[in-house]
């Protein structure tokens, strides 16, 4: 039934309808989050285009992406598309232009490669959900080719329908991601297997992705949500501040100077909560000498 309607079931969760501090209306995205649960989750919503985005598109998902980080009841990030036909098929060509991608003002945008450093740098998990394609986490179905592609693998977890698609096709369409597109697939799949796939610009079925580790499980369409709230409600069940360390720093080395910072950040944001951090600030905001001599030099 699933198939032949193109809709993915929901199980087991209530979604609710949300927006971000403007108040405005999504019109190229759907943004839920499930209530009681923790879980937001943001869908591409132009299945008629096969979930292509164009500019308009990645800055709703910015917007989304923004509010669910700053949302403090939100702890896992579900990414996806609308229908069972893809997840994303990259930037929407009709509006390519010479300079990115144009739908508004007169100029092109290439603003999707702010939402990639976005997707990395959340402090949760974003899953991909691939029906053809989570930001600690990515659920797919369907088609992840070109840009959407790109963006599964920027997610920390990608979750696939068995009907799901995967492949980079920018060299037949004349267009080429040489940044993350290029350095973490080659971190994912191995640097042979990514000149395949970027050389060849050939398509992948959901079973070779698992086994290339571009993903981390495939199931039946008719399960995918219910899997991905399955790892959403395991992710969520463990500490928040051990995961959020653990995705900086696995990013860290890839991500250079930036990937030290947000994992610097975080020891930061850990060491403000301790009683030696807060004697340093309690002793300027008295106007005496802070005493640190209590605090131990650990070996
Ligand atoms: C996804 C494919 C394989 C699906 O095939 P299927 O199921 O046979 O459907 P179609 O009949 O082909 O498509 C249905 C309708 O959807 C339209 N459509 C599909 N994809 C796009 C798209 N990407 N852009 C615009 N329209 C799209 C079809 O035209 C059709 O419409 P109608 O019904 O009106 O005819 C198949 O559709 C396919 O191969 N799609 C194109 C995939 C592709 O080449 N994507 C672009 C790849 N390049 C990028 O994503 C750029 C990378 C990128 O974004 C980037 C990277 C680094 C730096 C900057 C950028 C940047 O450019 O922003």
């Amino acid at each position: 039934y699933h198939r032949i309607h193109g809709e993915v079931p929901t199980h087991d969760v209530v979604w609710r309808i949300a927006f971000d501090e403007s108040g405005k209306e999504f019109t190229d995205i759907i943004y839920e989050k499930a209530v009681d649960e923790g879980i937001a989750k943001i869908t591409i919503n132009r299945p008629e285009r096969r979930n292509a985005f164009r500019p308009q598109t990645v800055k709703e998902l910015i917007r989304a992406f923004n509010d669910a980080r700053d949302d403090s009841s939100v702890g896992v990030v579900i990414l996806t598309g609308k229908g069972t036909k893809a997840f994303c098929s990259g930037g929407d060509q009709a509006l390519r232009t010479t300079d990115g991608y144009a739908d508004y003002e007169n100029f092109g945008r290439l603003n999707v490669l702010d939402l990639q450093v976005q997707i990395r740098r959340l402090p949760k998990p974003v899953i991909a959900m691939d029906a053809c394609m989570l930001v600690y986490s990515s659920f797919i179905m369907g088609y992840a080719v070109g840009g959407g592609h790109v963006l599964h693998m920027v997610c920390d977890l990608t979750i696939a329908a068995d009907n799901a698609i995967f492949g980079q096709t920018g060299p037949k369409v004349g267009s080429f991601d040489a940044g993350y597109g290029s350095s973490i697939m080659s971190r994912l799949v191995g640097p042979k297997k990514a000149r395949e796939m970027w050389f060849l610009a050939r398509f992948y079925n959901a079973a070779e992705a698992e086994k290339m580790g571009l993903v981390n499980t495939v199931v039946p369409l008719e399960n995918l949500e219910r899997e991905t709230i399955k790892w959403c409600r395991e992710i969520l069940r463990n500490s928040p501040t051990a995961i959020r360390v653990l995705k900086s720093a696995l990013n860290a080395v890839d991500d250079g100077h930036a990937g030290l910072q947000a994992l610097g950040g975080d020891a930061t944001l850990i060491f403000y909560g301790t009683e030696e951090g807060n004697e340093g600030k309690t002793a300027y905001v008295d106007r005496r000498r802070p005493d640190f001599s209590k605090f131990p030099r650990r070996p």
